[in-house]
């Protein structure tokens, strides 16, 4: 009997730390710092949450309202007024697939690497989305549904060698993200976001949940073990969802996934805040107990009010919303236009709320934490 519990013991110590290592990241050929990165999140939450913004150091809003463009590294809208760079960028990889030298937001990719790594020098981490032109026809923007793309790449081995050239273009991407002493720098990778809904040509509509699964494994598989990028953290992030089981309906499983997120937008302020405030709370609620369950992480990818029109939208309505959640990061969308912003800039009507907030340590930006080599 003794020697039957013994073994039963054995059996579950064997099942529990190599089946479900504690809080191990998905690549286990994952390099050192990209370790020393997934490690700290862990332990980084525990102070605040990371404070991102899309595009930060790419572009911005000047006092009267026009942009400014980056011509050097290291300046961002958040800057500015707090004296303090986000703590983590948000960059898009969409139209490195057809070989532009810009993304569809104007960002040059030679900046976007530049930058990257001088930030990650500096304490700055970086996530990246992707929104590709359709690959059946790349002259097909990210937003054109052609019918049954997934299936049509999955299914067609023409189709999918095609594709394959395509993360191929992902790999040297990130393959050219090394720093001076010839490291890798480690980044956050947020492929085919937004899949609750169907904007995307990888959509809820334009796929079964089998074919978005398949499709997220396989470019997994090929990056990771085909192309040996070691550096990438995975983060899933649906749009908004209903419950667990919507979140999970096109889920991978937690062996391709390390960041649990989703993307929620703050639409027809102020009569919906409380109803953002509550369905936002309860999405950050799910996603932290499957996180937990899982020894994930979790992070809210996209996040924002248009012209933040809310004069105390980060104390009244983000603060509640992240605070003593354990989140590691809320990214804010980016700073585009006049009329398409969603982070304070110098004179910008929520900057004295936004500056009050930050003061109560609720979001950590530069220089609030620190990546440190992992502990064993
Ligand atoms: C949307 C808008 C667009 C942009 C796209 C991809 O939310 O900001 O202007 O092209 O994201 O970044």
């Amino acid at each position: 009997m003794k020697k039957r519990l013994r073994l039963k013991t054995i059996i579950r110590f064997l099942f529990i730390t190599v089946v479900f290592p504690c809080t191990a990241q998905v690549n286990n050929k994952a390099t050192k710092s990209t370790h020393d990165l997934y490690h700290s999140l862990f332990e980084i939450r525990k102070q605040g949450v990371i404070f991102g913004h899309q595009d930060a150091m790419a572009y911005g809003l000047n006092q009267d309202g026009s942009r400014w463009i980056a011509s050097e590294t290291m300046q961002s809208d958040i800057g500015k007024i707090s004296g303090k760079h986000p703590g983590l960028l948000g960059w898009d990889l969409g139209h490195i697939e057809i070989d532009k030298q810009a993304n569809l937001d104007g960002v040059n990719f030679e900046f976007m690497k530049k930058c990257t790594i001088e930030a990650y020098q500096n304490g700055i981490i970086s996530t990246y989305s992707w929104h590709p032109n359709n690959p059946l026809d790349f002259s097909k923007s990210t937003w054109d549904k052609m019918e049954n793309t997934i299936g049509n790449i999955l299914n067609k081995p023409d189709n999918l060698k095609n594709y394959l050239k395509t993360l191929d273009k992902l790999a040297v991407y990130f393959k050219s993200l090394k720093s001076e002493n010839g490291q890798y720098v480690p980044v956050i990778f947020r492929p085919y976001h937004e899949h609750t809904g169907s904007w995307f040509w990888w959509g809820a509509d334009h796929c079964t949940p089998q074919q978005y699964k398949d499709f997220w494994i396989m470019t997994y598989n090929y990056l990771t073990n085909n192309k040996k990028v070691n550096h990438l953290l995975w983060a899933y992030s649906t749009d908004n969802f209903k419950d667990d089981q919507h979140y999970l309906e096109r889920f991978p499983g937690y062996q391709y996934v390390d960041i649990l997120g989703f993307d929620t937008y703050h639409r027809n302020a102020p009569q919906s805040n409380q109803s953002f405030v509550e369905n936002a709370q309860r999405m950050v609620n799910t996603i932290k107990n499957l996180a937990e369950k899982n020894n994930k992480l979790f992070a809210i990818t996209e996040t924002g009010l248009e012209t933040v029109s809310e004069k105390q939208w980060w104390s009244k309505i983000l603060s509640p919303v992240v605070s003593g959640t354990g989140l590691s990061y809320v990214l804010l969308w980016r700073n585009g236009r006049p009329d398409h912003y969603y982070a304070p800039y110098k004179g910008q009507k929520s900057e004295p709320d936004f500056l009050e907030t930050i003061k109560g340590g609720v979001f950590l930006l530069q220089s609030d934490f620190k990546i440190s080599p992992r502990k064993l």
